[in-house]
């Protein structure tokens, strides 16, 4: 019975939240039962979506909105409608129009609709204003959201800290007095009654979360110590650093797995990944490199989430080189592009050097292979599902170590035979020959090694 309700709420959510409601009618005049008789899920929210058309190219509202379902979705609520106003800017008051709201209220009634998600940030303002005339519906916007996500998918001590600091961040500026009321009806007059104790409520919020937020960034600076204890042995051993990077459900994860043979989280949902993996990867020419795979990027990014994530980000601006992957397949793919370029330019990456690889060639017939590679004759097309493309992205990861190393003829003792060890570890090798006073290479070194092998040169 248990099993059959649990899986009939997956199905018809609502109708089986009907029925247990009923049920635990029944049972709660039966004073027999001191526990549930079972444990459903929870009906799924049903979410109306809001946006805004704003004439842009880039993302035209349908797309927009598309996304936001799929965000929705992923938090795990149903969308049930939407609605959408053509507007030059947002107003200031309510987001949208005056009669809009009106709409958007009448909607979610008919809708059923117990939640509704704006497709922009919301000031706080707008947020309280909307809240007011569309009253018993939770009104969120999409940095809400993608913060609610964020928080479902963290699992490491530090993702879960940044995930923390942003919404608290975010959370700062919406606090209202949550005990107004109680001043305002003591506005009669009398003793307390000038204090404005709703305003000092308010303070007394503000001030908990300002302190929550020195506290979460004390911690977060230990657990970052650590970490950079981490990243400084790994600069140390000076592999070549190349990190993943990309806009979410581009396939990051599954080109990590695909080239190192690494068992990360890969699925197809939204920000499956916020914990960067680095792995070590072995050349075809024997060199090795260590790839970094990290969280991924989505238009309007909130900015909370950039700076609470910074130390993660850093993974991508500190990197030697940045492959960035691209969903071929994606409606939107070249918005996606731009958009992902924004952030790594909002993160200073934008300087390191950087491979443009468009995943997911499995999914387009030859038309559209054929289109892209005019459009971008120096792309990569790979898929990290069937192999394909593979090879050919090792041999420019080479390509691109070899342009930022030297090349030197040196003569190695025979003494010194961890050297040339080193060599063949973290050098393409160019020729080798065995000679009475040692071992003469010609190899292209990383900038990190050169002083290890000047005093050897020829
Ligand atoms: N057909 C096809 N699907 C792929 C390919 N690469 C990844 N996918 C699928 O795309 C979805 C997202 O892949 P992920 O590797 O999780 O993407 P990601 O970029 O790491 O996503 P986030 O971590 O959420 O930012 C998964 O369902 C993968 O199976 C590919 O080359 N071809
Ligand atoms: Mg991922």
């Amino acid at each position: 019975m248990a099993f059959l309700l649990q899986a009939d709420a997956q199905t018809n959510p609502r109708q089986a939240a009907g029925r247990l409601k009923s049920h635990k009618q029944k049972v709660s005049t039966n004073l027999m039962v001191k526990e549930p008789l079972f444990v459903t899920e929870q009906p799924r929210e049903r979410a109306l979506l809001v946006g805004i058309e704003r004439g842009a190219v880039d993302w035209p509202l349908e797309e927009s909105l598309a996304e936001l379902e799929r965000l929705v979705d992923t938090d795990g609520a149903e969308v049930v409608g939407s609605v959408s106003q053509r507007l030059t800017s947002p107003n200031p008051r309510t987001f949208i129009g005056k009669g809009k709201v009106a709409e958007v209220a009448a909607a979610a009634r008919a809708l059923e609709a117990n939640l509704v998600v704006f497709d922009d940030e919301l000031t706080p303002t707008q947020q309280a204003n909307l809240e007011k005339e569309v009253p018993g519906v939770k009104i969120i916007d999409r940095t809400a959201l993608i913060l609610d996500i964020f928080a479902l998918h963290a699992t490491s001590r530090e993702g879960r800290l940044q995930v923390r600091l942003a919404q608290s961040q975010y959370l700062l500026p919406r606090l209202r007095g949550m005990w107004s009321h109680l001043a305002a009806n003591r506005m009669g007059g009398g003793v307390g009654s000038r204090f404005g104790e709703g305003e000092s409520q308010l303070e007394v919020d503000r001030r908990m979360v300002r302190k929550r937020i020195g506290s979460i960034r004390a911690e977060l600076a230990k657990v970052r110590d650590e970490r950079a204890g981490q990243r400084k042995a790994r600069l140390a051993s000076s592999l070549f650093r190349v990190a993943l990077a990309g806009y979410t459900n581009a396939g990051k994860s599954s080109l990590l797995n695909a080239l190192t043979g690494a068992d990360v989280l890969a699925y197809d949902k939204l920000f499956a990944t916020l914990d960067s993996t680095t792995r070590r990867l072995v050349l075809p020419e024997g060199r090795e490199m260590t790839l970094t795979d990290t969280v991924g990027f989505i238009q309007k990014l909130p900015t909370t989430l950039v700076e609470a994530f910074k130390s993660t980000l850093d993974e991508i601006s500190q990197a030697d080189l940045i492959l960035h992957v691209v969903d071929s397949s994606a409606q939107q793919r070249d918005a996606q592009t731009h958009a992902v370029r924004d952030v790594l330019e909002q993160i200073g990456a934008h300087e390191v050097p950087q491979i443009l690889v468009f995943n997911k060639c499995d999914l387009l017939d030859e038309q559209q292979r054929e289109l892209l590679t005019s459009r971008f004759p120096q792309c990569l097309s790979v898929s990290a599902l069937t192999g394909e493309g593979i090879d050919g992205l090792l041999g420019r990861i080479e390509q691109a170590m070899n342009a930022t190393s030297t090349l030197l003829n040196i003569l190695v003792p025979f003494a010194e035979g961890h050297l040339v060890q080193l060599a063949h570890e973290r050098c393409a090798i160019v020729s080798e020959r065995f000679t009475e006073g040692g071992t003469a290479l010609q190899l292209q070194v990383p900038p990190a090694l050169v002083s290890r092998f000047q005093p050897y040169k020829i």
